[in-house]
C-alpha cells in the first residue's frame, strides 16, 4: 500500500507557534520544512532543541514572506501537502509604527504563498492554514465572538490580517485551493515573545522571586484577553486541517481576564501581593508609552463550532498557564536567561 505523504511546510517556525507546532507535527511523522529570516543574531532559540542531524526530518530554508521568487522556489523544492502561514510581523503596537511593512508582510505575504501553490500547480493537494487572529474582532460587535461576528479591526496589524483572512476565502472558493482560517485568541507560553504583555510579566515576576528590585512598567491594565496556551492550539491547527472540507474555526478558551487580573495572579505565584501604585498618566506603574491609539478593550471567544466539528478543547487553565511561564522564567533566569 502506498504511504501517505506528509510534509509540511510552515512560515514563521522560528516564531512562538511555529516552534510548537514543529514539535506537534515531528511527533505525527511529518517531515517539516521551515522558512527562516537571515539575521545578524541568533534567532532559532525555540527550534535548537530539535533534532538537525542529517537524517532527521526537520529542514530549513532561508526565505521571506516579502520575497515571492524565493515562496515559489521554496514551495516547489518542498512539494508540501499542508502549508502552515505563521510568520508575521506579530506585535499589534508596532504595526502602528511600521505599517506598511506589517500590511506587505502579514497582507500580501499571505497572498503571495498562496500564489506561489498555485503557481507551483499545487492548489488541488496543498492544505492551506492561515493564522487569522482574534484582533480581527477589535472594536468588537458582540460578546463572546464566534465565526458569524462582524469584524472591526483596530489596527494596522489586525487590518492587514483582514486581508489574509479573505484572500483565504476567496482563494477557497475561486480555485478550490483547501485553505482553513484559524481565528486563534491570545495564546501565550514560556515561549512567547518578550515584548507581548503576558511574557513581560511573567519574566519581571521571576526577577522579583530572585531578589531584584524594580517597577513594572505596564499600559492599559484594563484590556480584557482570552488567554489559551500555545501548546493547546497548535493542535486545532492541525485538526482544521485533517477535516473533509476546509472552514473557518474560532479557537479559544471561553474565559476572559484583564492585564490586572494577569498580573496579579502572576505576583501570587510567588507569594507576593502587589501594590499598585496608580493608574494614571505618569504615576509609577502605568506608562502611556505602552498605550496604543485605538485599543482592543475585550476579547472573549466562543470555540463551539471546535469544539463540534474538531472535537477541540482546551487543556490548560488560565491559572496553569501562568504558573508555567512564571516557573520556566525563574528556570531560565536561573541558567542564564536562555531566552533573552
Ligand atoms: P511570533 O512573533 O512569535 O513569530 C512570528 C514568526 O514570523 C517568527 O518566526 C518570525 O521570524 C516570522 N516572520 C516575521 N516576519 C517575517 C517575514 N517577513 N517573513 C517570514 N517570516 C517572518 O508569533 P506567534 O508565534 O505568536 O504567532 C504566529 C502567528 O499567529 C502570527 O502570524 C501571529 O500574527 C498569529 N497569531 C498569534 C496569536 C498569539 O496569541 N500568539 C493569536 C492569533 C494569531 P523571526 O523569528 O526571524 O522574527
Ligand atoms: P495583543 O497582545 O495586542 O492582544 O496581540 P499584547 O500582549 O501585546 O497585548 C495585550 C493587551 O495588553 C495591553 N498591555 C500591554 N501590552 C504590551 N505588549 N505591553 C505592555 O506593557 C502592556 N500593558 C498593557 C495591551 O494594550 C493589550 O490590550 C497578541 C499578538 O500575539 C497578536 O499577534 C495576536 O493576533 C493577538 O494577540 C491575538
Amino acid at each position: 500500500m502506498e504511504e501517505i505523504r506528509k510534509v509540511a511546510l510552515i512560515t514563521g517556525i522560528t516564531g512562538q507557534d511555529g516552534s510548537y507546532l514543529t514539535e506537534f507535527l515531528l511527533s505525527k511523522g511529518y517531515t517539516v520544512h521551515g522558512i527562516i529570516r537571515r539575521s545578524s543574531s541568533f534567532n532559532t532559540q525555540r527550534i535548537d532543541h530539535l533534532d538537525f542531524s542529517p537524517n532527521s526530518r526537520l529542514h530549513l530554508h532561508y526565505g521571506d514572506l516579502t520575497d515571492s521568487t524565493n515562496l515559489v522556489s521554496i514551495v516547489h523544492k518542498v512539494n508540501p501537502t499542508e502549508v502552515y502561514n505563521l510568520g508575521a510581523q506579530s506585535h499589534v503596537k508596532v504595526s502602528f509604527e511600521c505599517a506598511e511593512y506589517t500590511s506587505d508582510v502579514d497582507a500580501l505575504g499571505c497572498l503571495r504563498l498562496l500564489d506561489a501553490i498555485r503557481s507551483c500547480n499545487l492548489e488541488k493537494q496543498v492544505k492551506f492554514y492561515q493564522a487569522s487572529t482574534s484582533e480581527l474582532y477589535g472594536k468588537a460587535r458582540e460578546i463572546p465572538q464566534s465565526e458569524t461576528t462582524p469584524f472591526y479591526p483596530r489596527s494596522p496589524y489586525a487590518v492587514a490580517k483582514q486581508f489574509a483572512y479573505w484572500t483565504c476565502v476567496n482563494y477557497r472558493e475561486a480555485y478550490g485551493i483547501f485553505a482553513c482560517n484559524g481565528i486563534l485568541f491570545n495564546h501565550e507560553s514560556p515561549r512567547r515573545g518578550m515584548t507581548f504583555v503576558t511574557r513581560k510579566i511573567t519574566r519581571f515576576v521571576a526577577r522579583i522571586k530572585a531578589g531584584q528590585n524594580d517597577t513594572l512598567y505596564l499600559g492599559n491594565l484594563n484590556a480584557k484577553r482570552d488567554w489559551g496556551h500555545a501548546r493547546d492550539y497548535v493542535e486545532a491547527m492541525w485538526l482544521m486541517l485533517q477535516q473533509d472540507q476546509a472552514q473557518d474555526f474560532v479557537i479559544a478558551t471561553g474565559e476572559t481576564h484583564s492585564v490586572r487580573e494577569f498580573t496579579e495572579k502572576a505576583f501570587k505565584e510567588i507569594g507576593v501581593t502587589i501594590k499598585w501604585r496608580g493608574e494614571d498618566l505618569n504615576e509609577e506603574g502605568v506608562d502611556p508609552k505602552y498605550f496604543r491609539p485605538t485599543e482592543v478593550d475585550i476579547l472573549l471567544g466562543n470555540p463551539t463550532k471546535a469544539q463540534q466539528i474538531l472535537k477541540w478543547k482546551p487543556k490548560t487553565s488560565f491559572e496553569h498557564l501562568i504558573k508555567e511561564m512564571v516557573e520556566k522564567d525563574f528556570e531560565y533566569l536561573n541558567a542564564g536567561d536562555k531566552y533573552n
